[in-house]
């Protein structure tokens, strides 16, 4: 099989194309990014010279380059976005752009080039919000209610690909995965920032009361999640992939951070709220795996050990990425902290 994936530079997209050649050495893979400041090659380094392994630096907004990549591929996996919410309430355009009119030119070209599967990465913040007291988890029939550009840019690519799927009968699947966290994510997401800051000595910012609950993954589980759709999903369906952890909230992993690496409560610090933050996510999985056989295996508290471990061993990595652009925005979004 002859796989095109988009955004393979990035957090999710670089673990995805580590665990599929170790799992699927037999598949080519062709990864297309544009490496914005999130993608980072070196994430790949160790199969870059892999014979089934091909990069192509693109924008997924480009017609030409898109048609050209999609040539011979059977399957799509469509990871490229933009990301971070705290940017998409900054500059909601790029996430216009990429997230909803770079998906209708890749789903164009898919239906042109007759690819065999589209499976399209998507997150359980189209949803909305839970509140700290519901007793409902999100699942495949909750309504949509996105309250971010970022969160409403990722619908809107949803809708297109449902759309594309009836009108044109473009063979897809969707997954709305829950956070991840582990190696490889871009330190201005919470778990990395927390721990790379750290690291440096720094205070962590914790937005309004720290009261906010995320249902966290693994980034394994969720690539063998994907795995598992590709290979068994039903055409049309979308499945939620959701981790291990119950109503844990910001503060709660902060300290669990604080005490892996042995530091002070006095590191957090409190800072103003993100507009519009989304109070509680918490996902139903239930679907994947009676219909197809997934579950999340990695323990929450064992595997963010892991990843402070990682984060801790791979400091080149991060000092490289928190460079001038970085440093430009941590300072429009957190001022002195
Ligand atoms: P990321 O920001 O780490 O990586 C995004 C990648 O896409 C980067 O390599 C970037 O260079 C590339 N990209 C951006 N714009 C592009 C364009 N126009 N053309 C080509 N490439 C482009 O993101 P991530 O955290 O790895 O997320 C990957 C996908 O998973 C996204 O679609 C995101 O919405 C979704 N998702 C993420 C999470 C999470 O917790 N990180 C949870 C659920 C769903
Ligand atoms: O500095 C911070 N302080 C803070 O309190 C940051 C960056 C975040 N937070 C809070 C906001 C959230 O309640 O931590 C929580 C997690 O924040 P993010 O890491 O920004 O993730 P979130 O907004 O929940 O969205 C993430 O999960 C779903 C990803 O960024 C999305 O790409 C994905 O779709």
């Amino acid at each position: 099989m002859k796989l095109l994936v988009t955004g393979g530079a990035g957090f999710i997209g670089s673990n995805f194309i580590l665990y599929w050649i170790k799992n699927h050495p037999e598949d080519t893979i062709v990864n297309f990014d544009k490496l914005t400041y999130a993608g980072n090659l070196e994430n790949l380094k160790s199969v870059e010279k892999n014979k089934n392994y091909s990069f192509i630096q693109g924008d997924i907004c480009d017609p030409k380059a898109v048609d050209k990549a999609m040539e011979n591929i059977n399957a799509v996996v469509h990871f490229a976005a933009e990301s971070h919410v705290d940017r998409s309430i900054i500059n909601p355009s790029d996430f216009v752009e990429t997230n909803v009119l770079g998906t209708q030119v890749l789903l164009d070209m898919a239906v042109k080039h007759k690819v065999e599967k589209f499976h399209h990465i998507s997150t359980d913040e189209v949803f909305g919000s839970l509140k700290l007291e519901d007793t409902n988890l999100f699942n495949e029939r909750t309504n949509y209610n996105p309250r971010s550009p970022y969160s409403a840019s990722k619908a809107g690519s949803d809708h297109l690909v449902r759309a594309y799927n009836t009108t044109y009968g473009l063979p897809i699947t969707i997954s709305n995965s829950s956070n991840n966290f582990g190696p490889y994510q871009f330190p201005e997401k919470f778990i990395p920032l927390a721990i790379t800051n750290i690291l440096e000595n720094k205070k962590i910012p914790v937005y309004g009361d720290g009261l906010y609950v995320r249902d966290w993954l693994y980034v394994e589980d969720h690539c063998r999640a994907i795995d598992t759709i590709l290979q068994k999903g039903k055409n049309g369906e979308t499945y939620c992939v959701g981790g291990l952890t119950e109503d844990i909230n910001n503060l709660e992993v902060v300290k669990k951070i604080l005490n892996i690496l042995g530091k002070h409560e006095n590191m957090i610090e409190y800072v103003k709220d993100r507009p519009g933050h989304d109070r509680r996510y918490s996902l139903d999985w239930s679907k994947i795996k009676n219909e197809l056989g997934w579950k999340p295996m990695h323990d929450f508290d064992e595997w963010l050990e892991k990843t402070v471990d990682w984060y801790k061993n791979n400091q080149d990595w991060w000092k490289n990425v928190k460079n001038g652009e970085y440093k430009r925005y941590y300072k429009r979004q957190y001022g002195s902290v």
